[in-house]
């Protein structure tokens, strides 16, 4: 299907392709943007011209002293800055055969000429009441874990799945960038409004982008500008020695404060609406102010402190933990770290700075608890970390659809005697209980993000779903992720074969299911190749090293006791009832149960299977299931564009290969050390 001679491929229009656009382009459109547009305005305007001339429609740009005169037209969208809108927010509706827009401020006209365009033709259909929309989250933010130079073991991206960066090339911020464009234009049509463009392990050269790198720092940020999205750095708590030849990075220094307030003042002269920093200080080596004698408040308030006349945030990281545990030291719980470092500093905080904490106490592994820190600090803004890398979920060699684990997340009902949910608390909301008068506070919503400079963005073309899924679950941490994905899927290929959406769907709705069922049991997390960077079977990879994520399998049985009563006291870091839920066996769900007891091997899940059985049962399921998606994709050859199909194809392979490679190790693995047989009889080796 697809005609092309020589040069590179043309990148992939991801969800936002022409015909994506028809339902609106062919339309007579009418736009005011009023007259605070701005280049987010403009960028309406383009998007709106380039759809109507693409197919055949007619667009009126309305200038601020024009009045619409009485032509009829199909589809309106202004902005009315009165205060009755939220500022990124819209209220559509329908009535006498025209469909409304009516926005907050450039952004909510952004994003609702995108929420037009998710509709499609339903969006012209019959008449209806006004919708209102708004973002939940404040800030929904990606992070790039981008080197400028390769790093020898990272790569150009750490974790990054996708090929290089699309920031950066020849040891300097890319003089073309036009693949920034297009990413910004895919997050400005989600809703994403915050980027920061480096990696938070920040290397020599690229720590240089907060001095001498601002030039081009400030033309990135003129890229990401028209879609709403406000550019950010990450930087090193070392800075001040690192960059200003100071003899200390000590917060309570002078010399270092005043090296901070200038380094910032710089920074906003270049950049006037630049967002702020993300740290990551005292974790796997970074600096911090722990060399100082110095708390985490101090160290974020002494950038806070630096950026607040410009209005700027400090994103400071809540991923401390001792990465060169003994892994003999039973005592010691990573999981338990970011809690005891961070909840007896809640209050000390200056207004802006946010906490970003990982959404599990550990690593973004497949199944974890939800971390106890999101709701342990309530005068503290928190934002909470998810990761759209498929960094332990399969490389993007693997599909790993991940809309329904943000869901779970965002919905997870942490505090307040679980009454308010985990976006609540990210987002400022009041769950019902709580107390009057209470002062939220907002931090917003963050990911790492997983594209790079691969034609298909992703490396796994249907890993796009997932940054997709990713910006409208920051923008609506309730919306259904099984619906969110259909909604790509019907940008991503409009008017294909109803088979493709049909195969589509059955394969990636569960998928993240699939993919745990393979891999770890039961939330012990980890078992991955650290030799590999965390894919493919491993599983004593990390039993007797110094990263503090072990499983604790002997003869008997399996699983980490972070009970209070018997364990590492993990449990009793949460609020009620989850403290209380988790700490008992007898009402801990079976997907974590192994993330909070030891139990042997014959322990009976609520499931009714045991423990072991779970284990050999679910494993050679999983891999039956993603076998079958390979003759079902096979059948979609031709009804999608040929380069995609063979870039499916040849991920799937991989998939079936590893899974497969997964499922023979696991069982094995239990099988030796527990004696127990399979009672299904399948092979073990
Ligand atoms: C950027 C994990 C990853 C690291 C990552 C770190 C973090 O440990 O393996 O690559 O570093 O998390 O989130 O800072």
């Amino acid at each position: 299907m697809t005609d092309r001679t020589t040069g590179p491929p043309p990148v992939h229009p991801a969800w936002l392709p022409d015909a994506a656009f028809a339902p609106v382009g062919s339309r007579r459109v009418l736009v005011a943007p009023g007259p605070d547009a701005g280049p987010v305005g403009e960028t309406v305007v383009a998007e709106l011209r380039r759809a109507t001339a693409a197919h055949g429609g007619a667009l009126t740009v309305l200038a601020p002293d024009d009045t619409a005169g009485d032509r009829h037209h199909d589809l309106v969208l202004g902005v009315v800055a009165d205060g009755t809108q939220h500022p990124e927010g819209f209220t559509r509706r329908r009535s006498g055969g025209v469909t409304t827009v009516v926005a907050g401020g450039a952004a909510g006209l952004l994003y609702g000429l995108h929420d037009v365009v998710r509709l499609g033709e339903r969006a012209f259909g019959d008449d209806h009441a006004p919708v209102v929309e708004a973002p939940v989250a404040p800030v929904r933010m990606l992070d790039h874990w981008d080197n400028i130079d390769v790093h020898p073991v990272m790569g150009q991206v750490e974790r990054g799945y996708a090929g290089g960066s699309i920031f950066y090339a020849d040891g300097r911020v890319r003089d073309d960038l036009s693949r920034v464009a297009d990413y910004a234009r895919l997050l400005g049509s989600i809703g994403v409004n915050a980027v920061a463009i480096n990696n938070v392990n920040v290397h020599a050269t690229e720590a240089r982008l907060l001095t001498d790198g601002l030039a081009d720092v400030a033309r990135v940020a003129d890229v990401f500008r028209p879609h709403g999205v406000r550019t950010y750095l990450s930087v090193s708590f070392g800075s001040p020695m690192r960059l200003g030849g100071l003899a200390t990075n000590d917060p309570l220094d002078p010399d270092v404060q005043a090296w901070w307030a200038a380094t910032a003042d710089r920074v906003w002269a270049a950049i006037p609406d630049f967002g702020g920093f993300v740290v990551k200080a005292d974790s796997e080596g970074q600096p911090g102010p722990f060399a100082y004698g110095r708390d985490h408040a101090d160290g974020a308030n002494l950038l806070a402190r630096a950026v607040a006349p410009h209005g700027g945030t400090v994103f400071w990281r809540a991923f401390v933990y001792n990465h060169e545990q003994d892994w003999r030291d039973r005592r010691t719980d990573r999981a338990r770290a970011a809690y005891d470092h961070f909840a007896p500093l809640d209050g000390r905080f200056d207004d802006n700075v946010v906490l970003q904490v990982k959404y599990g106490p550990l690593d973004f592994q497949v199944r974890e608890a939800v971390s106890p820190v999101i709701a342990a600090m309530p005068r503290t803004r928190v934002a909470v970390e998810l990761q759209v890398t498929q960094e332990y979920t399969g490389h993007q060699k693997h599909v790993c659809y991940l809309g329904p684990l943000w869901s779970d997340v965002l919905g997870f009902p942490l505090a307040e005697d679980a009454t308010r949910t985990v976006a609540e608390i990210a987002s400022g909301l009041p769950g019902p209980r709580t107390p009057e008068g209470a002062e939220l506070q907002a931090g917003g919503i963050t990911a790492v993000s997983n594209v790079g400079d691969d034609e298909f963005w992703t490396g796994h073309p249907l890993a796009q779903a997932n940054l997709y899924a990713y910006g409208r679950l920051a923008w609506d941490p309730s919306a259904d992720p099984v619906a969110l994905l259909d909604e790509w899927l019907d940008l991503t290929f409009p008017g294909a074969d109803p088979r493709v959406r049909e195969t589509l769907h059955a394969f990636m709705d569960g998928s993240w299911l699939t993919y745990e069922k393979y891999t770890a049991p039961l939330g012990v997390c980890f078992m991955v190749d650290p030799l590999r960077g965390h894919y493919g079977p491993n599983v004593d990879g990390y039993e007797y090293s110094k990263w503090g994520t072990y499983h604790f399998a002997d003869r008997d049985g399996i699983g980490v006791d972070r009970t209070v009563a018997t364990g590492t006291g993990f449990t009793g870091q949460y609020q009620a009832p989850w403290d209380a839920v988790y700490e008992d066996l007898a009402t801990c769900p079976d997907e974590l149960l192994l993330f909070f007891h030891h139990v042997p091997y014959q322990h009976v899940l609520k499931s009714g299977t045991t423990v072991i059985q779970h284990i050999y049962d679910t494993r050679a399921d999983a891999v039956d299931v993603v076998e079958s998606w390979v003759s079902r994709w096979e059948a979609l050859r031709g009804l999608v564009d040929d380069r995609l199909h063979a870039r499916v194809a040849e991920r799937l392979a991989e998939q079936v290969r590893s899974a497969t490679e997964w499922r023979d190790q696991v069982r094995t693995y239990f099988f030796r050390k527990s004696g127990v047989p399979d009672a299904s009889g399948r092979p073990i080796y």
